[in-house]
């Protein structure tokens, strides 16, 4: 298997080849060379120079590498081409297994006011809002009225939180569409967007889901992200502290009900929000394995690596029961100076020492002396600890980023331990503003 990416990921994914004797193949860039990816694959090949549209991003480069080491699938981990349709296909039509979904699956989940579409016939709800794109702005006027105020504009071809506009009232509704739009041609190319009703104070709630060769479809319960900063997570649980037994029992079902419609094959996630009253709506989906999938994998206890390279391979899912007996949360560790404005911190790691004990696993590629390139994602670690109840998980997440020592580089740690003495926080009862407010600085 060639994998087509970098840092803790493609270490990730070179633990779940190995377990299944699977040989691995990284590709780095010059960048990348004394990267733990490079060392633990079975073999490596540079892809090109440090800037990631000419290695990690470079689809002729990626497809060479495999046939040249005779690689039989690729495996894009998170990022980079992870959802990109055309490549998902260019893989097919080399003869490589790409690791993930069907690229039509792709690109109809790319299409945010599509997907919404799709999951709504499907019966799955969804946030009230313009059914499909508002082409011009006598259909804005007349679809936010109906929709009713304060709305939300989306860029059909964003997602994540880019390119988003909060409208509270019609006077603004002019102004916004025409940027948003603008902003959408000029970030992705299409300058569609879509209305929603803008829901306050939201939480973001997201289900695990995993579909075969045959139409199966399992789900492995939700993870609770409403810990993020301008649309960057930080802390993600599971078990949400705002779900009870039976909503997990009706989100689940409506995500593998959503991911069955379209034949949804390998590992995906589907975004909820959920609102004030506890109602919940359909978001995104997203068609890769996530960052924080080991939130899940703990309080579940599957590989959900191992699964999704199975699947891939044909095998068949097995029914699964999304009662979870743990609790688990993890803090992103990134390269950022949160005492100025969460500013890249990238440079040599002089020390570093993990932390440990039961209940508590590091998904890293760092070591003392490796130097965090200033070209990537800034994630240095994932901290993932579990323990039976909320309470003791927040609690040894203290104790245990207390340990967590990473010199030579400015990190996140300090930020993480503050939140994790905050009452509010404590109480597991906040929502997607509670960052903002959030003072890390006294
Ligand atoms: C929303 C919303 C309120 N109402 N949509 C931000 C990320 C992107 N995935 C969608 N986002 C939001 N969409 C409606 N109709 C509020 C947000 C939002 C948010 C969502 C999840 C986590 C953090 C957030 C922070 C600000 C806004």
């Amino acid at each position: 298997m060639l994998i087509a990416n970098r840092g803790e990921i493609a270490l990730r994914i070179i633990r779940a080849c190995r377990e299944l004797g699977i040989k691995t193949v990284a590709v780095y860039s010059e960048a990348d060379r004394y990267s733990l990816h490079v060392r633990f694959a079975d073999e490596a090949v540079c892809i090109g120079p440090p800037q990631s549209k000419e290695s990690y991003l470079n689809v002729p480069r990626l497809i060479a590498a495999a046939e040249v080491t005779n690689a039989d699938s690729i495996h894009p981990g998170y990022g980079f081409l992870s959802e990109n349709a055309s490549f998902a296909e260019i893989c097919g039509t080399s003869g490589l297994t790409f690791i993930g979904p069907k690229p039509e699956s792709i690109t109809a989940m790319g299409d945010k006011a599509f997907a919404k579409e799709t999951m709504k016939k499907a019966g799955v709800p969804v946030i009230p809002g313009s059914d499909g794109i508002v082409s011009d702005f006598n259909d804005a006027k007349r679809i936010a009225g109906d929709v009713g105020y304060p709305i939300i504009i989306k860029a059909t071809a964003g997602g994540g939180g880019r390119g988003m506009r909060i409208v509270r009232e019609q006077s603004e509704l002019e102004n916004a569409y025409r940027t948003a739009s603008h902003e959408a041609e000029k970030a992705f190319g299409n300058s569609s967007v879509y209305f929603e009703k803008y829901l306050e104070e939201p939480r973001h709630i997201e289900i695990q889901v995993m579909g075969d060769r045959f139409g199966n479809v399992v789900h492995f319960g939700e993870r609770d992200c409403s810990i993020q900063r301008r649309h960057q997570k930080l802390v993600e649980e599971s078990p949400s502290p705002a779900i009870t037994p039976e909503m997990r029992e009706a989100m689940g079902a409506a995500a593998v009900k959503g991911a069955k419609s379209v034949r949804y094959l390998g590992a995906g996630t589907i975004e909820f929000l959920l609102d004030k009253n506890k109602n919940f709506y359909f978001m995104e989906m997203n068609t890769r394995i996530q960052v924080e999938h080991p939130v899940t994998e703990e309080v579940m206890g599957t590989d959900l690596v191992k699964l999704q390279i199975e699947v891939a391979a044909g095998e068949r899912l097995k029914k699964v029961k999304a009662k979870p007996e743990w609790y688990a949360m993890e803090c992103r560790i990134n390269a950022e100076d949160p005492a100025f404005d969460f500013r890249p911190s990238p440079g040599k790691i002089v020390s570093f020492h993990l932390p440990g004990g039961f209940g508590v696993r590091v998904d890293t590629h760092a070591y003392a002396g490796y130097e965090i390139p200033p070209y990537y994602d800034s994630l240095v670690a994932k901290l993932i600890v579990k323990a039976k109840s909320r309470e003791e998980v927040v609690e040894k997440m203290y104790h245990t980023l207390d340990e967590f020592i990473i010199e030579g580089i400015q990190t996140t740690i300090p930020f993480h331990k503050k939140l994790m003495r905050n009452e509010q926080f404590r109480s597991g009862i906040f929502d997607t503003k509670f960052i903002e407010q959030f003072k890390f600085k006294d």
